[in-house]
């Protein structure tokens, strides 16, 4: 039996940080970074049987062209997703009353629509991304037993190329579901490793008035190449999304709508209309999907 401190329930016996109950949730969910977005993605929907919102976890479920979807924001950052997929695992593999983990456990389809900066002068503003591997920067999964996931000679290439000091961890990388990757790809989508870094200024090579420990880490990332493998791009979330679905047995993919280019360092006229286009592509493949 799991101990209340640990699964933390609320008087109405939903999950702590999302307060949502099992059966308000779908088999298929979108994750969002930024609140905003979820009724950007719902107002599509033809019918929307729930609405909850606590904290940054807004969640919506109804019906996109007769098929049921949840979509959810995650709001910034690895330490957010180790919550809400804790959490959205709970919801479907851990019986809430008796606090024991069910014998037959459920997979979750979950796709992330995000924003992000690339690092490659090829892959404009308001294009789109599919991350073939998400490379973790952020530690977060290291708390986790993630051998069994984890991809150490793509890690130890990453390390020797950028020469990675240790002294801020170890890098995880994790690919994507093969499975949602076939339901999704098509010729708009770029495909390569997604770095998640777990914060947005000195993570991500920004210096603003703090020195930061390595001036040329994202240069040295955009001429990373591993089995024709390249870094596209750069956010918070993909990595540890695909670490903890990997380990609870959930299916991932992550796509962005690139919104900076931090090789020619521009920034979209229109970031909403990339992530608009983005959130039509996704909804039609996901409702396509048998
Ligand atoms: C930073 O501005 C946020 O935007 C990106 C990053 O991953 C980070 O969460 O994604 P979202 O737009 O999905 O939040």
């Amino acid at each position: 039996m799991i101990k209340s401190s640990e699964l933390i329930l609320n008087p109405d016996g939903s999950v702590y940080h999302l307060n949502l109950k099992p059966e308000q949730i779908a088999n298929d969910i979108i994750f969002v970074g930024d609140q905003n977005r979820v009724e950007k993605i719902t107002q599509f929907f033809s019918h929307i049987e729930f609405s909850q919102q606590k904290r940054e976890f807004k969640t919506q479920t109804g019906l996109f062209k007769g098929k049921r979807i949840t979509v959810m924001s995650t709001g910034i950052g690895p330490d957010n997703i180790d919550i809400v997929l804790n959490e959205l695992d709970a919801l479907v593999n851990i019986d809430l009353e008796t606090r024991k983990p069910k014998e037959s456990l459920t997979s979750l389809n979950i796709i992330r629509i995000g924003t992000s900066g690339s690092l490659q002068a090829d892959i404009p503003v308001d294009s789109f991304v599919m991350s073939k591997y998400g490379l973790g920067l952020d530690n977060m999964l290291r708390s986790y037993l993630i051998d069994k996931v984890s991809n150490p000679a793509l890690e130890d290439a990453f390390m020797l190329h950028t020469n990675w000091d240790i002294k801020k961890g170890r890098p995880y990388v994790i690919p994507c579901s093969e499975k949602l990757e076939k339901m999704i790809e098509s010729d708009r989508m770029h495909k390569g490793i997604t770095a998640t870094a777990g914060g947005f200024y000195g993570p991500q090579g920004r210096i603003l008035r703090l020195d930061i420990q390595d001036n040329e880490l994202n240069s040295k990332m955009d001429n990373f190449n591993f089995n024709e493998n390249r870094i596209t791009n750069l956010e918070m979330e993909t990595a540890a999304i695909y670490g903890l679905s990997a380990l609870l047995g959930h299916n991932a993919l992550s796509l962005n709508a690139i919104i900076a280019n931090r090789a020619s360092g521009t920034f979209s006229d229109d970031p909403y209309k990339a992530v608009d286009e983005l959130i039509a592509y996704t909804l039609d493949k996901i409702a396509l999907a048998k």
